[in-house]
């Protein structure tokens, strides 16, 4: 029976800075919570999705603080807005590739993440809106854009007078004419899981009583996830997960999976005795970081590594179809890739590039250097997909991560690789440094550095093959004639200023060279790449503040 909604039409004036960036739409919390802010937008995401009526949606974060508060704001706008059925996880909390494998399980016509990712949290820290079509992917820029230009003019939302759902125990409940059911976050998402990898295997090497592993969760959304598979399903200690309960700030932390914010996890993995295996993941569970005992695995030679050992994962040992990589990821996939036959795309930066690449058949796995790594199981990259991959290969070849990664770079060579970020410049002066940038960029074509002559200079510009459609201006690429490469870009996810990414990398075949510390053998490529952009001077600093 259709009631008649206690539905009421609120004016507003529309924002101007509603425009999603590489993953969503990221603020400060103090931006989400001016009134109507996010309640625009989330009726901009309705407008153009062409109404709620019929539709299914899905609708999770990652814990952070105000998650649970926009949780039933967009509720009770979806119900306005004449959705026929809300999925909403537990306690409000789906990774986002929970939420990718989700959509997909019930062919959802969207969803809805709220998470700022890896970026802090908690009442000073940020927050975000991230739109999910049918595929479980993040929407294409053609969407992202009509978003945009709608939230600009904007001058009403719907939004129901109800009292808040329940969202702390599986059930359902009527909101209006809106069928909303709160799920286990989990199941779903690991019944995907255990059709991809060896469980068996897996848990015999987690039980055997010789094998560590220690998996950082950061108070992130991947703590019950974590919990759920690798202690309660794969049989490892209860303390092979660490940080497991997520928290609204994430305990103060940043939730990033990297050498510089990890570093409780590395310093356990550094430590004499280590585990054999560490991982971490992010805010909202899709990135990775991997460690062996005293070892850190770069996330491009992980990406390599998976797809030259895909046929011990049952999940993938039919065969892949090819394999894609973002532009500042370094080229070690493309080597396995000629290796294997197959292609190899590079894409501009954000996993929206990859998804039509998937849904056209012609990428299995796919990566990027910022802890990134996934497959076409859903439409998103995904952090334990990630560590079960690593664990799969461990239990099925019986060696140390460490030993893995330096048998491949005696096969492939090794490609030194390290990202410098120089965070919050202020905005002008980054900009300053591009436009010098692209005006000296044909004069450096022939000029030599060291032993090394620049053979090309660009801002890359990507043509999607299946959609044709062109994303230009996706970062400066400086390229040597023996495949070394600078490459700058300005982040797409700060809310600070801008991030000035700086990428090396160098290919190695020098036996006796492969096992060099990586700054160190890209030191040179750094000295140079200082040189042509005259970083320090622009920034203001004299060292990246994050290095990975
Ligand atoms: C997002 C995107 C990734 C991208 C990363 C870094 O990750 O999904 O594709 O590589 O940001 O982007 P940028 O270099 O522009 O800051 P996440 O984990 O934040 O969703």
């Amino acid at each position: 029976m259709t009631k008649t909604l206690n539905a009421q039409i609120i004016d507003c004036q529309p924002f101007q800075d509603q425009k999603p960036g590489t993953s969503g739409l990221r603020k400060s919390v103090s931006a989400f919570k001016v009134p109507h802010y996010l309640e625009t937008f989330v009726q901009s995401i309705m407008d153009t999705i062409g109404g709620g009526q019929g539709k299914t949606l899905v609708l999770g974060g990652d814990g952070r603080y105000f998650n649970r508060e926009a949780i039933q704001i967009i509720l009770k706008i979806a119900a306005a807005n004449g959705v026929a059925v809300v999925k909403v996880g537990k306690h409000g909390i789906l990774s986002t590739p929970a939420t990718s494998a989700v959509i997909r399980k019930y062919k959802a016509f969207g969803g809805i993440i709220l998470s700022a990712s890896h970026n802090p949290g908690g009442p000073n820290g940020d927050f975000g809106v991230k739109y999910n079509v049918e595929s479980g992917g993040p929407a294409p820029e053609k969407v992202t854009e009509a978003i945009y230009a709608t939230s600009k003019t904007i001058t009403q939302y719907r939004i129901l007078n109800a009292p808040n759902v329940d969202i702390d125990n599986v059930g359902t409940h009527e909101l209006g004419n809106t069928k909303v059911e709160i799920i286990d976050s989990v199941s779903d998402y690991l019944e995907l899981l255990e059709s991809l990898f060896d469980f068996a295997k897996i848990g015999t090497m987690l039980t055997s009583g010789k094998f560590r592993m220690c998996f950082d969760a950061m108070h992130a959304v991947t703590g019950p996830y974590g919990k759920a598979i690798f202690v309660d399903t794969l049989g490892a200690p209860p303390d092979s997960v660490r940080a497991e309960v997520p928290l609204e700030d994430f305990g103060g932390g940043h939730p990033d999976p990297n050498l510089t914010y990890a570093h409780e996890l590395v310093e356990i993995m550094f430590a004499k005795n280590a585990p054999d295996f560490g991982a971490a993941s992010d805010g909202d569970g899709d990135r990775n970081m991997i460690l062996g005992s005293n070892f850190f695995v770069t996330p491009s030679d992980s990406l390599a590594i998976m797809a030259a050992n895909y046929k011990l994962i049952p999940g993938y040992a039919s065969g892949i179809s090819g394999v894609a990589r973002s532009m500042p990821t370094s080229a070690a996939v493309d080597r396995v890739a000629k290796n294997l036959g197959i292609p190899c795309y590079e894409t501009p930066t954000g996993w929206k590039f990859f998804g039509n690449l998937m849904d056209a058949g012609r990428v299995t796995l796919c990566g990027e250097e910022s802890f990134g790594t996934g497959s076409n199981h859903v439409r998103e990259k995904d952090g334990i997909w990630a560590v079960l991959f690593w664990l799969n290969i461990l239990a099925a070849t019986g060696k140390s991560v460490e030993a893995i990664v330096k048998d491949h770079w005696r096969t492939y060579g090794r490609n030194f690789y390290a990202r410098h970020d120089y965070e919050n410049v202020v905005t002008e002066k980054a900009h300053a440094l591009f436009d010098r940038l692209h005006e000296l960029l044909p004069s450096l074509v022939g000029k030599e550095y060291g032993n090394r002559k620049i053979s090309l200079t660009d801002d890359f510009s990507y043509t999607d093959p299946v959609d044709k459609s062109v994303s230009k201006n996706q970062g400066i690429r400086i390229i040597f004639d023996d495949d070394a490469r600078i490459v700058f870009r300005l982040s797409g996810t700060g809310t600070k200023g801008a991030t000035l990414r700086l990428y090396v990398e160098s290919y190695e075949t020098d036996e006796a060279r492969l096992h060099l510390d990586a700054q160190e053998a890209l030191s040179d490529l750094i000295t140079t790449a200082d040189e042509i952009a005259e970083i320090r001077k622009h920034t203001g600093m004299d060292r990246p503040s994050v290095i990975t």
